[in-house]
């Protein structure tokens, strides 16, 4: 059994799944970079160590590091939370080389998952409803053309490694499809290494559904429902909820025996979520699986009542799962915000920066997930997610009130964080009533973003502030951080986007 976990990551996911360790007596070590010194992942872990520089690409992606502090504590598993190294396959394997256990699925799931054309040819295979589209990557041009003719305008052109919206494009005439097949060819080589792209039928303003997923190590596979994750901005999740308002209990018992099928299809270990896109006939159609525990992952928590790091951790051990599906069902209704340090008054710009006074809301049926504390300074390396505040009440009704109520008690001073902008969806019709799409966010900007206007110099900013995440993934950063300085390197982005190749 699983004495020791080291959590090869940082943040509010890192203290996450250390209480889970600590509930169920099994120790905790932190891993941290430079810049988290002071972080709360390293104050509440049995022990920590550094394992390098401050840009993940130094320190929470380095698998020798990782597994080279693993072996120095006798940490016997590695949880990997989200991002990072949670979906790589190499990493993966590497753990179970080395003996330790890697919490989460084998390199064989993750490979199949992450590339789009497989995985779309698994579902095919496995009976789960995939969009209308190509199976094989797309290599002649005119076969292209004559097969999105059969297919119809519009169409997307995705890249077979991405995901999460890298490397897409929307073809609506017929005189784009050729530069658009070159441009996402191009994009995706540059961005992956890999330029395989695949064809799929535009499905116009559709809902984003996910669901749940565990499976044990002896076949057994159940859902934990689904969470409805359609208020998003720019591919960032913003709100989740559980419930979805749209799905009836035929649709919903439906696309969970799916969800079963397409874990299994892959012999699927651990937490992991199917994502469907829907359109407003209630077609449904699997989109990718994301094997990794989701940032979103409380809200489920809270309506099917089950801690997902404990199962993840059982599963690891080798145990069979201590229920069915039919002992599984949703009680009341979860919603989570994001709460991002940004400013959504001005074009969301990012705000980093040391904060001045911080103190979340409490209460009946709410839960906050976080690490930041009074005086904490934000690290510009990493995500600008700084906590997500999560409610559970009986009805929707209750847990919106509930939000609004738990978002108004939220006091952050020093940084601009995304709370009044949270504030506003609570209060935006659309939402309220429950019938709201991908596009909410865009349809209901002028009563979201309030009374300032958007800033295109500002866009251009943020646009720049999230690029040099990406290119520092690509090793092609040419910013150096500045090192010594207790200024604000986002904003010092900003001001030297020129000098970033785009
Ligand atoms: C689509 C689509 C419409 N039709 N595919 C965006 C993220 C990536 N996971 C897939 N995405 C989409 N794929 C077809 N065939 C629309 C989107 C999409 C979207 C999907 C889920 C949540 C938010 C979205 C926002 C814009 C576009």
């Amino acid at each position: 059994m699983i004495q020791k976990i080291l959590i090869a990551n940082r943040g509010e996911i890192a203290l996450r799944v250390m209480r889970t360790c600590r509930e169920m007596g099994i120790k905790s070590v932190a891993v941290f970079s430079e810049a988290d010194r002071n972080s709360m992942h390293v104050r509440y872990a049995d022990e920590a160590i550094l394992i390098g520089a401050s840009s993940s690409n130094e320190s929470y992606l380095v698998i020798d590091k990782i597994i080279e502090a693993a072996k120095k504590t006798g940490a016997d598993a590695i949880h990997p939370g989200y991002g990072f190294l949670s979906e790589n396959a190499a990493f993966s394997e590497r753990c179970k080389k080395e003996g330790i256990e890697f919490i989460g699925p084998d390199a064989f799931a993750i490979r199949t998952m992450g590339d789009k054309i497989t995985a779309r040819k698994t579902m095919i295979k496995a009976g789960v409803p995939v969009v209308p589209g190509t199976t094989e990557p797309i290599l002649d041009e005119d076969l292209a053309i004559k097969t999105i003719q059969e297919i119809g305008l519009p169409v997307m052109i995705k890249a077979s490694a991405g995901g999460g919206g890298k490397g897409m494009r929307l073809v609506k005439d017929q005189a784009e499809i050729l530069n658009a097949i070159r441009g996402a060819r191009s994009e995706a080589l540059n961005a992956f290494g890999n330029d395989a792209v695949y064809i799929e039928k535009y499905i116009d303003s559709p809902h984003h559904i996910e669901f749940q997923i565990i499976a044990d190590k002896h076949g057994n596979a159940v859902h934990l429902f689904e969470r409805e994750c359609s208020v998003q901005r720019r591919h960032q999740k913003v709100v989740e909820e559980t419930p979805s308002p749209l799905l009836t209990p035929e649709v919903r018992a439906e696309m969970g025996e799916h969800a079963v099928l397409a874990a299994k299809a892959v012999n699927y270990a651990g937490a992991g979520t199917i994502e469907f896109i829907m359109g407003d006939d209630l077609k449904y159609y699997f989109l990718e699986m994301n094997t990794r525990l989701q940032v979103e992952h409380p809200i489920t928590e809270m309506v099917v009542g089950v801690d997902l790091v404990r199962q993840q951790i059982n599963i690891a051990n080798g145990l069979e799962l201590n229920f069915r599906q039919q002992d599984l069902k949703q009680t009341g209704h979860s919603i989570e915000c994001r709460i991002y340090a940004e400013d959504s008054e001005n074009s969301f710009m990012p705000s980093p920066g040391i904060i001045k006074h911080f103190s979340e809301p409490l209460g009946l049926g709410i839960r906050h997930d976080g690490y930041v504390y009074s005086g904490y300074e934000i690290p510009i390396y990493y995500d600008p997610m700084i906590s997500k505040l999560i409610v559970w009440a009986e009805t929707r009704k209750d847990a919106i009130n509930r939000m609004k109520s738990a978002l108004y008690n939220y006091k952050i001073t020093g940084i601009k964080t995304s709370i009044k902008f949270l504030e506003r969806i609570m209060n935006t019709p659309a939402f309220v009533g429950g019938n709201y799409n991908t596009h909410f966010i865009q349809e209901n900007a002028a009563f979201l973003l309030g009374p300032n206007k958007p800033n295109p110099e500002c866009e251009d900013m943020a646009m720049v502030a999230a690029f040099v995440q990406y290119l520092d993934k690509l090793e092609k950063t040419c910013i150096q951080p500045i090192s010594g300085s207790s200024a604000s390197n986002w904003k010092e982005f900003g001001r030297k986007r020129n000098s970033i190749r785009l």
